[in-house]
């Protein structure tokens, strides 16, 4: 049976959830409703109609799904070979209005946010109401502080309502939000927020994580004197420890409480910027990535809407930071532009034990949870019970991303956790798509799902492989090659932020009309897809992206280093590890013990924990190529302890320095 639980009360809903089952074509259903003159059946009709007539397939979805202040004339105007893309042409809208305020209309008391906060059981719930107050009276404060359309705000803070509420606030007066994940360090916020000019940043005291505090303040302090564009710090009080506070530094409660919870929405173009977000590249410049108003929010609601089968009443629970592009999708403007209720996870899996997931699970009764295979890797080391003994029935649909999830982790997770009878979508996406594009559901009703592949194209999206060559692959076999999308989206980031040239020879000009991903895509003889890893200098660690340049960057400021080169090599929890191969300069005596201390902290301190190299390994001299390329491949294998697989070396200008490497890598075991 299939029921449209958005007519049902919510008292209703929660009264019947179990008696009554839901469908998992709901996303054809959407679709019907959108085009009630379309006779199309199968999913793969709907599919067919989405790629060969985006324009008719995403204006449909974007007039229905979303309040417009004047409504567009045109869906798209794309071009792929240029990289230059305009969807809903003259249309305008405001992003805040869309997540909050048509859902105060209707239902103001319902839940918008749960925070669950780090400390087991001392959850705080938020509703629409209170959420458009706290939006508004931030949008107040932000303007009274002079903010203006198109200035950016730079955020650096815990995962929590009044950074979820911030993030919006910026939305509703145009401005456009930078979150800086609350993990960096002072020179990775510094670089950020030189490059994008942040006219504001909004912190806080100390953030909580696994039961220990972290000095947010402390650290925006040390960058702050980089960062002359910053007029203002708002410092939200999170812990009320004491921090220390400039003229320019305010309390970010005290001042909200002095503002109207009332202001006027801005009327944005369509194609104005919603956010930036910082992602790694392959050379060692993160790239802020462009979004835009309409074309974002249009794909977030969609994607959340239809791979994860959510409806009104659903307690969606994705654990990621708000610091990436995952946290920006699918715990704030995917659930709230539905109308949902989003948790916010401030804690870690393993705090205070590693149950701590399925404990919340159980608490708040979360319908669909959605994670990073990291996680999973690493609980499924501890005992069942740890899962058993919570409560699971609420569970409906599971989801991982962020890397590939192996079979192990996979199964763990559909039949222990998700008890063998939750679809479990492993979703494929990048900080450059802004949502889902590769996932097994929606699909026809039934559909196999299988372990550890994300294998289908969402709506709107025509996965294609490329040889070396630059042929495309076609044919029913197994294929393997670089993966490209073929048909704009709207979701799609329009540019890097002051480098406009870049986002275009990164994305566009490798395989000319098409979206270049950067990873390696397979394709099996069932036509299901699997990704195979990046295909540039980018690693994945702890499902995080790390760009190896960024890492060599930092290791070659000290002053001993003559150069560095970094790789990744497979790391049984982490995904990838980060392996850094150093040589020094001649006549260094500095202890190898001290050496190695002082490179990990200039790490940690350059960008992040996450990419402090797992293996530091000293040599003379790289394997380079006559032409003085770096070749990484043999880096890779040696890091990879398959150093008996090389391949071909006699491109070397001094395959000598090989033997060395790998004797030392022996040694390092
Ligand atoms: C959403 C997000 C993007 C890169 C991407 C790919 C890897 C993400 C994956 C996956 C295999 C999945 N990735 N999801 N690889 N299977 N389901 O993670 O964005 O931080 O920009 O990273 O992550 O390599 O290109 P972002």
């Amino acid at each position: 049976m299939s029921i449209n639980k958005g007519t049902l009360t919510l008292a209703r809903y929660f009264d019947s959830r179990f008696v009554l089952s839901r469908s998992v074509s709901t996303a054809h259903g959407t679709l019907k409703q959108i085009f009630p003159d379309k006779k199309l059946t199968s999913h793969a009709d709907w599919h067919k109609f989405s790629v060969e007539q985006p324009e008719e397939f995403w204006g449909g979805v974007a007039r229905s799904s979303l309040k417009w202040m004047v409504p567009f004339q045109k869906a798209m105007n794309c071009d792929m070979k240029k990289g230059q893309f305009e969807w809903f042409q003259n249309g305008k809208i405001n992003a805040s209005v869309n997540c909050i305020d048509r859902h105060v209309e209707v239902d103001p008391e319902r839940i918008a946010l749960i925070w669950e906060k780090d400390e087991p059981g001392t959850e705080e719930k938020i509703t629409y109401r209170s959420l458009f107050q706290m939006t508004n009276q931030i949008a107040n404060l932000l303007r009274r502080h002079n903010v203006k359309k198109g200035d950016v705000v730079a955020l650096y803070m815990p995962v929590s309502p009044l950074a979820v509420a911030s993030m919006l606030a910026c939305s509703r007066i145009g401005a456009i939000h930078n979150v800086i994940f609350a993990g960096f360090s002072a020179d990775a916020i510094a670089t950020r927020v030189q490059d994008c000019n942040a006219v504001v940043l909004i912190t806080a005291d100390e953030g909580v994580r696994g039961g220990k505090t972290i000095p947010l303040k402390q650290t925006v302090d040390k960058a702050l004197g980089r960062c002359p564009s910053v007029k203002n710090v708002f410092v939200m009080r999170r812990t009320g420890a004491e921090v220390p506070m400039a003229t320019n530094h305010f309390y970010f409660q005290d001042l909200m409480e002095q503002e109207k919870s009332e202001c006027a929405p801005e009327s944005m173009q369509s194609e104005d910027s919603l956010f930036l977000l910082y992602t790694s590249g392959s050379t060692g410049k993160p790239k802020g990535l462009v979004h835009s108003t309409g074309g974002y929010l249009t794909y977030a609601g969609f994607t959340h809407k239809t791979a994860f089968n959510y409806q009104v009443g659903d307690i969606f629970g994705c654990v990621a930071d708000i610091g990436w592009v995952t946290g920006h999708t699918y715990v704030v403007y995917g659930p709230l532009l539905n109308g949902g209720a989003s948790v916010l996870f401030e804690s870690t899996p393993t705090y205070p034990d590693p149950g701590r997931y399925w404990e919340t699970v159980e608490r708040l009764k979360i319908s669909q949870f959605y994670g990073a295979p990291t996680a999973i890797r690493l609980l499924l080391r501890y005992e069942e019970s740890f899962v058993n003994k919570y409560d699971r029935s609420s569970l409906q649909t599971l989801g991982s991303v962020g890397e590939p999830i192996n079979v192990e982790a996979w199964e763990w997770f559909n039949d222990l956790v998700g008890e063998g009878r939750c679809d479990l979508v492993d979703t494929w996406w990048q900080s450059e798509t802004g949502g889902i594009c590769l996932t097994p559901r929606p699909s026809e009703e039934e559909a196999e799902i299988l372990p550890g592949k994300p294998m289908r194209p969402m709506f709107g999206i025509e996965p294609t492989l490329f040889d070396e060559k630059g042929n495309v692959l076609t044919g029913k076999g197994d294929l393997n090659g670089s993966l490209c999308l073929k048909t704009p989206w709207p979701g799609m980031a329009r540019t890097i932020f002051g480098d406009h040239e870049r986002y275009v020879n990164t994305y566009f000009k490798p395989y000319p009309g098409y979206f270049f991903t950067g990873d390696g895509g397979h394709r099996d003889p069932k036509g299901y897809w699997q990704i195979t890893g990046r295909m540039d200098d980018v690693i994945n660690v702890t499902g995080h992206r790390l760009g190896t340049a960024e890492v060599e960057d930092v290791l070659d400021e000290h002053h001993d280093v003559a150069e560095a080169a970094v790789v990744g090599f497979p790391h049984p929890i982490k995904g990838e590890g980060v392996y850094a191969y150093v040589v020094l300069k001649e006549h260094v005596d500095t202890e190898r013990e001290v050496m190695l201390g002082q490179l990990r902290e200039m790490v940690k301190k350059g960008i992040s924990g996450f990419a402090v190299p797992d293996h530091i390994q000293f040599c003379s001299g790289l394997p380079k190529t006559r032409s003085g390329k770096i070749m990484r491949r043999i880096l890779r294998q040696v890091a990879a302890n398959n150093q008996d697989n090389l391949g071909d070396i006699s491109t070397l200008a001094d395959p000598g320095v090989v033997d060395e490497i790998v004797k030392n890598h022996e040694e390092l075991q």
